[in-house]
């Protein structure tokens, strides 16, 4: 497909009828927006509108992106995409980007999900300096336990995640709503280190070197050749690594 602007006739933030996503996306999506009311300073960001919604079709099947993008305090962009991809595929994306002047991890997740069910759910609060700020891995670290019957290895690519990434196949909707509440979980310890993480001064060694950990973070994210592939077939090589450079993983401005 060839998209141009404005592409097809999905109005901005909505999704086009009759084509409901993959549950989990969908309750996903839901907490997700859920978690964001209760950040500080939480403001709209501007998208660029041929970005913002974007449907088309690929061998007669209805494709869609919609992007949501906001910002707040203590974080420089916060991410959400729910898309149909063709042959059935349907993706949540969400990443949450720390503004480098506070001590703040990324958050990320994925959810891939086919007709033969969800494939990849990962999530995790991403350090963008040595160790995640003592205060979210303390609060990782004390939650409960939670166990699932088919954990998946991370490509080598991954070592951007910390030791708390969850990286499964869910094997059912029991798995899947424990997945969904992990992700409200990693949320509300970010939202409370959004309102108590002090700024620091743009020039701080300590800054420079949390934007210079979120250059390296979105570098590895591209190498994800799954998600370049997927974004070629349905749209084109040029359209794909526009769109992940400059909405999925562009790299943060030097503060
Ligand atoms: C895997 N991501 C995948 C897969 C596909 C996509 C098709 C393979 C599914 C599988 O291994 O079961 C596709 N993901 C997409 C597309 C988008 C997307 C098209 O987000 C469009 C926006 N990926 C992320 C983020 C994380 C992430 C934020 O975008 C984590 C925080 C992780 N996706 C991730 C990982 C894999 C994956 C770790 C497995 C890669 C592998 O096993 O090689």
């Amino acid at each position: 497909m060839t998209p141009s602007a404005p592409l097809g006739s999905a109005a901005p933030g909505s999704v086009p009828p009759g084509l409901p996503l993959h549950p989990l996306v969908d309750r996903l999506a839901e907490t997700i927006r859920g978690c964001w009311s209760d950040l500080p300073e939480l403001a709209p960001l501007g998208v660029d509108p041929e970005l913002e919604a974007i449907s088309g079709s690929l061998d007669g099947e209805a494709l869609f992106i919609r992007n949501e993008l906001h910002r707040c305090r203590g974080l420089r962009k916060l991410h959400l995409e729910t898309a149909r991809l063709g042959l059935g595929l349907q993706i949540l994306h969400c990443v949450w980007f720390p503004d480098p002047r506070f001590d703040l991890p990324v958050f990320g997740a994925d959810i891939v999900a086919s007709p033969a069910g969800v494939s990849a759910a990962i999530m995790d609060l991403s350090p963008v300096r040595q160790g995640l700020p003592e205060g979210i891995a303390a609060a990782l670290s004390a939650r409960a336990p939670r166990h699932y019957s088919q954990p998946r290895e991370l490509p080598p690519w991954g070592s951007i995640f910390s030791a708390h990434v969850r990286f499964v196949r869910p094997a059912d909707g029991g798995e899947e709503q424990m997945f969904v509440e992990e992700v409200a979980e990693a949320l509300a310890i970010l939202a409370q280190a959004c309102r108590h993480t002090p700024a620091q001064a743009a020039s701080d060694p300590a800054t420079v070197e949390r934007w210079r950990g979120q250059l390296s973070y979105c570098k590895q994210q591209k190498q994800n050749d799954k998600t370049r592939r997927v974004l070629e077939k349905a749209f084109n090589p040029a359209w794909a690594e526009r769109y992940i450079e400059e909405l999925l993983f562009d790299d943060p401005a030097r503060p």
